[in-house]
């Protein structure tokens, strides 16, 4: 495979001898069954970065350049990923910070986990013998541990460490699918949404743990406090519209016409008979349930929906019985409950249904996405 490592640099004139030189002499001579090759991407650095790496490119022939404004780190490998795609013929890229923090002689390990068939692969500071600097100040530490538990835990993904860090390395088919909505974040925002995307769409996320070392030539480019308030407002909004536009939306859709069509069969049942209100609810919620299953196949589960006759019933069936575990148990059950403790005059009958369909709400959406809709991928 044609392996493009990227090396991120603005103002690295300190250290960009030094990573190629690792990289080429420790790092590729032991790499046997690829084509391993270097590109710089470097933002017109004033401290004359780029000639630094033209002068090297006459000494290695796998070393290239992409030089470009500077629009932020994002900007900078986007720019760098499509040049090694176009240009260089790459399958797989890695991003790597020019400042010798990405322990080079790792390299190896990612390329190991993108054989074994993970198509993203994370450098993990963060556990299973992952560190950052132990002489950083105590606020950066923080920031740092506290960010990722921030955005792992928004985003519900405790099996990905490190969102922040930029030690990758991908599949060209992973960046060709998400390059269109890269563009226009910055700094660490890029690497979260990078790979928020990715793993959203299926693609298989490895991690490597590493030791982030401390930067020791050069300086920092990233401020991390600036970045808190963005970090935090993305990973937010983010995952807010994922929820409202994603299925959970449509699943409030869909359980909104069936409450709607259940409230209504409930209050002709209450109003002309006098069955128990807990045994209404179960009768009038059998054509909701009935609804709510063609709508979901339909529309929020339709990727994951099987065709046949013989699938349809089949899971109707399922969904039936799986649904009426909840009607039976929380909805109807809580509302008898309410029966049986303070009767049924005027609105308590509705009172009842409202809450015990609330809990009954969270309940459903774990079923059917856990068991019925489950996606195969
Ligand atoms: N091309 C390009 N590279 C950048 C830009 N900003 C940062 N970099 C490079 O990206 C890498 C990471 O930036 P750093 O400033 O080291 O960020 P950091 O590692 O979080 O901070 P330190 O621990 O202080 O080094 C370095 O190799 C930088 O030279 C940019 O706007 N354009
Ligand atoms: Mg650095």
């Amino acid at each position: 495979m044609k392996i493009v490592i990227i090396l991120a640099t603005y103002n690295e004139k300190e250290n960009i001898e030094k990573i190629i030189t690792i990289l080429e002499e420790e790092v590729f001579s032991k790499i046997k069954d690829h084509d391993m090759n270097i590109l710089v991407a470097d933002d017109n650095s004033p401290d004359g970065t780029g000639d630094i790496v033209r002068e090297l490119m006459k000494k290695w022939k796998n070393i290239d350049i992409s030089s470009g404004e500077k629009k932020g780190l994002g900007a900078a490998y986007v720019r760098a990923m499509t040049y090694a795609i176009e240009k260089l013929n790459a399958d797989i890229m890695f991003e790597m910070d020019a400042d010798l923090q990405h322990d080079p002689h790792k390299v190896a390990e990612f390329i190991k986990k993108i054989e074994e068939g993970y198509d993203m692969v994370v450098g993990n500071r963060y556990s299973d013998g992952g560190s950052i600097p132990g002489n950083w100040p105590l606020m950066r530490k923080i920031f740092s541990v506290v960010a990722n538990l921030f955005v792992r835990t928004v985003f519900t993904k405790f099996s990905i460490h490190d969102w922040t860090g930029g030690y990758r390395a991908l599949k060209k088919e992973v960046f060709l699918k998400e390059k269109a909505e890269l563009t226009n974040y910055k700094g660490y925002i890029f690497q979260i949404s990078f790979l928020h995307r990715a793993e959203m769409d299926g693609f298989k996320i490895g991690e490597v743990p590493f030791h982030f070392s401390d930067r020791t030539l050069g300086s920092s480019k990233i401020a991390p406090l600036n970045y808190i308030m963005d970090v935090v407002k993305y990973v937010l909004f983010s995952r807010a519209k994922e929820l409202l536009f994603g299925k959970f939306g449509k699943f409030l859709v869909v359980g909104g016409t069936g409450l709607v069509i259940q409230l209504i069969v409930y209050t002709l049942i209450i109003n002309a008979t006098k069955l128990p209100l807990g045994l209404s609810n179960l009768l009038s919620a059998q054509l909701a349930i009935f609804s709510n299953y063609n709508l979901n196949n339909l529309w929020t589960f339709k990727n994951e929906h099987s065709k046949g006759a013989i699938l349809y019933i089949g899971k109707m069936i399922i969904f039936f019985a799986t649904s009426n575990i909840g009607v039976f148990f929380i909805q109807s059950g809580l509302i008898q409950l309410g029966e049986i403790l303070f009767g049924r005059k005027f609105p308590l009958p509705y009172v009842y249904f409202v809450l015990a369909t609330g809990v009954l709400l969270i309940y459903n959406f774990t079923v059917y996405s856990k068991i019925i809709w489950k996606n195969k991928k």
